[in-house]
């Protein structure tokens, strides 16, 4: 279960990106005659061989179903399943491996806390209050909820400079307010939220507070119990992970009073031929057979960016990113979204050339390597609310380097050259 990983340096609590991307295969690809500049990572991140190969071996040597079987293969797939489940509760602050439900990623955990808690604690005039900058994930499922309970849903708004308003928040989040439901970055802006401010005033009225991780763990240090975030939820596949694989993290006792939305095999405890009875915790919430291999593969990434410390991450994260909106602001037909502060934000950067469509762009991009996404980036009405249908979207992770962030430069100005816009 534990792959080989190379030796990182850590050195002035920086990391060493040079160093790190040894451990990328992908990144020796080439693509379309050049080396590929991956700058793709808030969609999702590479792997290093480390979860690569973890997966590999549980598939060769380990393969068996978990927490059914007594033989030897099913002993060791259960011991591995659980044992990145106790590291993933570490990770976030040492909660209770069993306040640690599995999911398919961030959107199937955001669903089941709609439909399990949401059906049951909110009612007609109840209010939902959510943000302007979240995450279709984090929307729809709280708009559904809305309208089946006749709910009212409410938006914390942003201001211009992409930071959310929070002026007035006693009256948004108000005494019918049952749950907040916040990211805790941006994946459009970048904006790194004060949702310690918003869960003490949630809090304040007796509202629960969700909040979305997704963006924000694989690059911040996240200590879910000093923060009393109520759910937690984030993606594996974000932080060096496989795809397929999410947490929810909830407090014991909301997770307790909690009913599963999906029923079936291990989630049960005693089944009659008229009635059935629930697993303990996390079991409840974890019908079927799980993605086991994903859990072999997400130890080692939970280990890896352990031993590289989120601190040092975070680190590396501001320098490249006021690098990065240094050199685009230099481009005067660059138009960037989002803070300019890169205390204040992450490394995810949303751009428009101007006179260049973003699907155009991304595509020119991509025939000199460079991976960058194009669209809403599942955030329609926040896209909308900049006044834009779509923009081009650069995001950075430990293996990026300024090297790439000159390329992405000079494939901006290939871009205006290409379209004859100099
Ligand atoms: N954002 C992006 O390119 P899933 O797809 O379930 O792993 O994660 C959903 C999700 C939820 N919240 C936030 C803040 C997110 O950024 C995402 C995923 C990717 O921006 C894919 S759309």
């Amino acid at each position: 279960m534990d792959g080989i990983i190379q030796p990182i340096i850590v050195e002035g609590n920086k990391i060493d990106p040079n160093i790190i991307r040894r451990d990328f295969p992908i990144l020796n690809r080439q693509i379309n005659g050049h080396r590929l500049v991956y700058l793709d990572n808030a969609a999702t991140t590479q792997k290093p061989s480390s979860v690569i190969n973890a997966m590999d071996e549980y598939y060769r040597f380990h393969n068996a179903n978990v927490h059914r079987g007594l033989h030897t293969l099913a002993e060791e797939a259960t011991t591995a399943y659980e044992s990145t489940r106790a590291k993933i509760a570490e990770f976030i602050g040492g909660v209770k491996p069993s306040e640690i439900i599995y999911t398919r990623g961030t959107t199937e955990s955001i669903n089941l806390v709609a439909q399990s808690w949401g059906r049951a604690n909110v009612g007609p005039h109840d209010r939902i209050v959510i943000t302007q900058m979240e995450h279709h994930a984090n929307l729809v499922p709280w708009l559904m909820l809305a309208k089946r309970a006749h709910a009212e849903l409410e938006y914390i708004p942003i201001n211009a400079e992409g930071y959310l308003n929070l002026d007035n928040i006693d009256t948004i989040i108000n005494g019918n307010t049952k749950i907040v439901a916040v990211t805790q970055m941006s994946n459009v802006l970048g904006t790194i939220n004060p949702v310690d401010r918003i869960i003490d005033r949630a809090h304040k009225v007796g509202a629960v507070v969700l909040v979305d991780g997704a963006q924000a763990v694989p690059h911040l240090p996240v200590n879910v119990k000093s923060l009393d975030a109520d759910f937690y939820v984030f993606s594996a596949h974000k932080m060096l992970g496989p795809t397929g694989l999410g947490v929810l993290y909830g407090k014991e006792r909301l997770l307790e009073e909690m009913e599963p939305i999906e029923f079936g095999g291990e989630m049960i405890s005693r089944v009659q031929f008229d009635s059935a009875e629930w697993n303990i915790l996390p079991y409840k919430f974890e019908a079927g057979t799980p993605h086991i291999a994903g859990a072999y593969g997400f130890g080692p990434a939970l280990d890896y960016l352990t031993k590289l410390g989120m601190e040092a991450i975070r680190n590396h994260e501001i320098e490249l990113t006021s690098y990065a909106l240094e050199k685009l602001h230099e481009l005067k037909y660059v138009k960037i979204f989002g803070p300019l502060d890169e205390n204040q934000r992450g490394g995810v950067i949303s751009f428009k050339v101007k006179d260049i469509h973003p699907h155009d762009l991304a595509t020119v991009l991509d025939s000199y390597g460079i991976a960058v996404r194009a669209g809403h980036h599942c955030a329609q009405p926040l896209t909308n609310l900049l006044g834009e249908i779509s923009t081009t979207r650069a995001s950075l992770y430990i293996y990026n380097n300024k090297d790439d962030v000159d390329e992405l430069v000079k494939g901006l100005i290939e871009a205006r050259r290409y379209f004859g816009r100099v």
